[in-house]
Parts: C-alpha cells; structure tokens; sequence
C-alpha cells in the first residue's frame, strides 16, 4: 500500500505537534504503524491522502454514526456558514438543540453546552462539588472522562496504552481528591463510600465502559450505584460522551433503566463538530453561574454552526429508529464473524458488543472488567489492524476502544469485513 504522502506529511508533524498529532491515539503508537494522514471522507469510506480506501470503523471516535458527510448536515452547516460562525451571544439554535435534548433525555433538566467531552465532565463534576460542598470523586481505573486533571487518574484510552494511567503533570494534591474504585466490582465502590463518610461529592461513570475496549455493566450494577450513591447524597453523573445517541436516543440510562443525577454527552450531540452537554437535575444545574456559584464559561459553546449540525443529526436520528435497528443488527453479525474467525484460526478472542459498540480482545477470559480488558494480547492486536487496514479495513488503533458501525455501512461493506476476518 503505498502511503508516501502520509510519511511525509507526519515527518513535518513530528516537528510541529508532540508524535506529529494533536489527540495521542491517533499517533498508531500502540499498533506500530504510522499514522495516516486523512484527505477526506463519504459515508462509510475515509481515504487517506495517497488515495487509499478503508471502510471506517473509527467514526471519528463516535460522531460518525450517520456516516461521513450526510449530505443533510453538510447543507443545513453549509447554510449556517453564510449568516455567520460565532456571535458570542445567544442563539435560538441553543434553544432548539437543548429541547431536543431534553425530550429525547428526560433526565436533562436544564443543562450548558460546552466544546467539548472533557469540558462537558470536569463542569459536571464542579457542578457536583457546588452542589454537594464536597471535595472527593469516584471514578472507575480504566473509565476515560477526557484530560482534566483530576480524572486523569488511572485513566482508559490513550491513556492505558501510553502506560500512563496517571498522567504527568498532575499534582498529587488534586489525584488524591479522585477516589478510584473497579468496573462491576459493588465492593469496591462500598468500601470507598464507607472509608469516605459523607466526603464524596459525585461518582462518574461510563454507564458502558467503552475506553477499555467494551465493557457492560453487569447485571445490577448501574442499579447499585444509583442506590449507594442516593444513599450517600453523592451525585451519580452518567459519562455518556461515548452512549449518549449511539445506544438510542435516550442513551445508556434509557437502554438500562437508571436516572442519573447529571449526564454528559459529547460526540454524536454535536454531528460531528466540536459540541458536548452537561445538565441534569434543575436544583444541581440552578448552582452554576450566572444564577449560582460554580462558575463555567466557553467562547464558542453552544456554536451557531456546532448546534445546527448537532440539531440536524438527532432529528435524523429521532425521525429515523430504524437507523438503531440497522446498526445494531449488523455490529452483532460482526460480533458473529469475529468469534467464527477465532474458531476457524484457533486463536483466544474475546467480543463484547452492545448495541452497535463492540470490541474484539484477543484474550480467552471473558473482559468483564478492567483486569479482564488488560489480559487482551495487544501485540496480536496490533497484528490484526495491520492485516486489516492493508486490506482496506480501518479500525481502531488501540485495543482499548470501541468499534463503532454507522448507519452509512452497507450489508456490502459488512460482508467484505467479513470476508477479510475470516479469510
Ligand atoms: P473529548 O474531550 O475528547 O471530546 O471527550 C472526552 C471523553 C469523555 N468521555 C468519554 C466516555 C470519552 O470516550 C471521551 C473521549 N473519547 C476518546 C476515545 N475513546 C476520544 C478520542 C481521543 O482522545 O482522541
């Protein structure tokens, strides 16, 4: 495959950015190639710029679950453009993209749209801490909330492959304030709350955790920390950046059944442009400034162009549920292919799927958890993707993410994935 155009380009990166990138994932650090350096992309296509072809299941990390460019975004955007990219001030589509939010997520109360996932969870959590006059948090090693330094504490994604769970840079005085239990593990998070009486302000989670490859909640679980943390006055924040519109419109607490205090969303909310959410109950949220104390603020948030974008992809979404059933379907027949492929070549593969999320451990545990996710064979990972994206196949570079199937993915396509996974 000839990628003269990308090493040229990253050589000029390198000099420019840290590992020539501006999101280390996308350095390929973790899978030994080099990234590629993308010219564009069309529904389920991306092409790098040597002219090469790959059916994506990166989706931008989520965004894409319309595919590339839908062509009714990129005109209501394109319309948009004309009559201005910021004013500063705000805007009906706030309005509209809020509402839109709040039916289809009752639990939404009233809520800030931010630039970003990480903006979205570090306001949610000072919201809590507001709320609360607490300083401690819960998260759960190996759930990834995006860089603020406090949850860059034993952190997922990038961050387990780059071996630095707890990143540099963080003083330990805020580290010490994010208390660190385990994913479906009920006695870690009791004995957190029992040595932290009354200390903790919020417990956040990914309601499935989807930064350490695809992890579900077992049975119960989200069930228990919706108690535990009532019973402890602790806000329960839903990080839905990554289930937020992708397990439906309702999200992961409408998948499972649990009302979080506070949520955030990221990702597909905005369509692709730099949008995300937090909000949740009236009485948290009437805290944050102007009307209360925790104080938040954005240049660009609630971006005329981002919200026009966001609007035009849950009103596709919502108008649209078959879309879910689609995608659904063909993540399971991926799911199938690849435990066929682990029969058929012999080799220890692990799938876990949830709606169209899934992810394939090369390991012979069941990845029910952090440690689980960790006994995943990561050089055979690296091998596969390699196998993959030289026949056309571009998926995550890191064992530690998702797969994500969009609606702009074509039985063809699927059948051609499959065909390259069990050939
Ligand atoms: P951003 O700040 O990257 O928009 O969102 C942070 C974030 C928050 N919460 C969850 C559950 C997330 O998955 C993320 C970001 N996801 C990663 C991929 N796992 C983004 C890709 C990247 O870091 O480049």
């Amino acid at each position: 495959m000839d990628i003269r155009k990308s090493e040229e380009l990253y050589k000029i990166a390198l000099d420019l950015m840290p590992g020539g990138v501006n999101s280390p994932v996308r350095a390929f650090g973790s899978v030994g190639r080099n990234p590629l350096f993308i010219d564009h992309a069309k529904g389920s296509r991306i092409y790098d710029v040597d002219g090469n072809e790959y059916i994506d299941y990166v989706c931008s990390w989520g965004p894409g679950i319309l595919g590339h460019a839908h062509p009714e975004v990129i005109e209501a955007v394109q319309k948009a453009c004309l009559d201005g990219l910021t004013f500063g001030a705000p805007t009906g589509k706030e309005n509209q993209l809020a509402s839109m939010i709040r039916d289809c997520v009752p639990s939404m109360e009233m809520m800030r749209l931010v630039s970003s996932g990480t903006e979205a969870t570090m306001s949610a959590i000072r919201a809590a801490r507001g709320y609360t006059g607490r300083d401690k948090i819960i998260k759960f090693k190996g759930c990834y909330h995006g860089h603020s330094d406090g949850l860059l504490v034993q952190a997922g994604s990038a961050a387990l492959t780059q071996s630095v769970p707890d990143s540099a840079g963080v003083p330990a005085s805020f580290a010490q304030q994010t208390l660190v239990a385990l994913y479906n593990d009920k006695d870690s998070v009791r004995e957190l709350f029992e040595n932290n009486k009354d200390q903790i302000a919020a417990l956040i989670v990914e309601p499935v955790a989807a930064n350490m490859g695809v992890v579900p909640p077992e049975e119960g679980f989200l069930e228990f920390l919706r108690e535990i943390t009532a019973e402890n006055g602790t806000v329960l924040i839903f990080d839905e950046v990554i289930t937020g519109f992708r397990l439906g419109v309702g999200g992961a607490q409408a998948w499972y059944g649990i009302k979080p205090d506070l949520t955030t969303f990221g990702k597909i909310v905005g369509g692709g442009m730099p949008m995300a959410v937090y909000g949740g109950s009236k009485e948290i949220m009437r805290n944050v400034a102007p009307t209360g104390k925790v104080y938040q603020a954005g240049t660009l948030s609630g971006n005329p162009i981002a919200t026009t974008a966001g609007i035009k992809t849950l009103q596709i979404l919502s108008e649209h549920p078959e879309i879910y059933t689609k995608i659904e379907k063909n993540a399971q027949k991926l799911a199938d292919a690849y435990r066929e492929r682990a029969r058929k070549r012999g080799i220890s593969l692990h799938v876990n799927q949830v709606g169209s999320l899934l992810c394939a451990y090369f390991t012979g545990e069941k990845v029910k958890d952090y440690a689980g996710a960790l006994s995943s064979d990561t050089k055979a990972y690296a091998e596969y993707f390699g196998e993959l994206l030289d026949q056309g196949i571009y998926v995550a570079p890191s064992q530690f993410e998702a797969m994500f199937v969009s609606a702009a993915h074509t039985d063809e396509d699927i059948d051609r994935t499959i065909d390259v996974l069990l050939k």
